[in-house]
């Protein structure tokens, strides 16, 4: 009983952190398991095997982006070997809607720090600044994938090596 009760307890203390629904979280946490083969942590590796994310052009960025220590509020640089449930929730959360039932102050900080992840997506060197090769870099993926997802348009696909 002991555990059970702590365990729920844990979940409500996640809704709290996080913004999620106990749902979400208990679908969040079979995602997790999945991923991290039933162990306590995920690592980059664990990634390799997710359909969702083989054909995405930005894949590195965003398995990147879970091991991030800014995103994880862990530190001002540098990349984490492994990611817990309590981190993985962290990272899901910057791609959760805006509340409509915040205020406003609530929204600008939501937005603040969803604006913070995505910079960080593009300052892949951590410096505080994204330089126009480091914009290019996520750019040139993006309109990658915008290209595969629209299938073939008029437009002819981006070269590598730059416009
Ligand atoms: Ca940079």
């Amino acid at each position: 009983m002991g555990a059970a009760h702590s365990a729920s307890e844990e979940v409500r203390e996640l809704v709290g952190k996080t913004g999620f629904s106990s749902d979400q979280i208990e679908q969040l946490h079979r995602r997790f398991k999945q991923l991290s083969g039933d162990q306590p942590t995920i690592r980059k590796e664990n990634f390799n095997n997710v359909p969702d994310l083989e054909l995405n052009p930005i894949r590195s960025k965003i398995v990147r982006a879970f091991f991030d220590k800014r995103n994880l509020r862990k530190g001002p640089s540098g990349l984490a070997d492994e990611i817990s449930f309590e981190d993985f929730l962290t990272i899901m959360a910057y791609f959760q809607p805006i509340d409509t039932a915040m205020d406003e102050e609530q929204v600008q900080l939501c937005r603040r720090e969803k604006l913070r992840f995505l910079f960080h997506m593009y300052d892949s060197d951590s410096d505080g600044r994204i330089t126009l090769d480091e914009y290019r870099n996520v750019k040139w993926w993006r309109s990658c994938s915008l290209e595969t997802r629209t299938s073939r348009r008029t437009r002819p696909a981006p070269s590598p090596t730059g416009p």
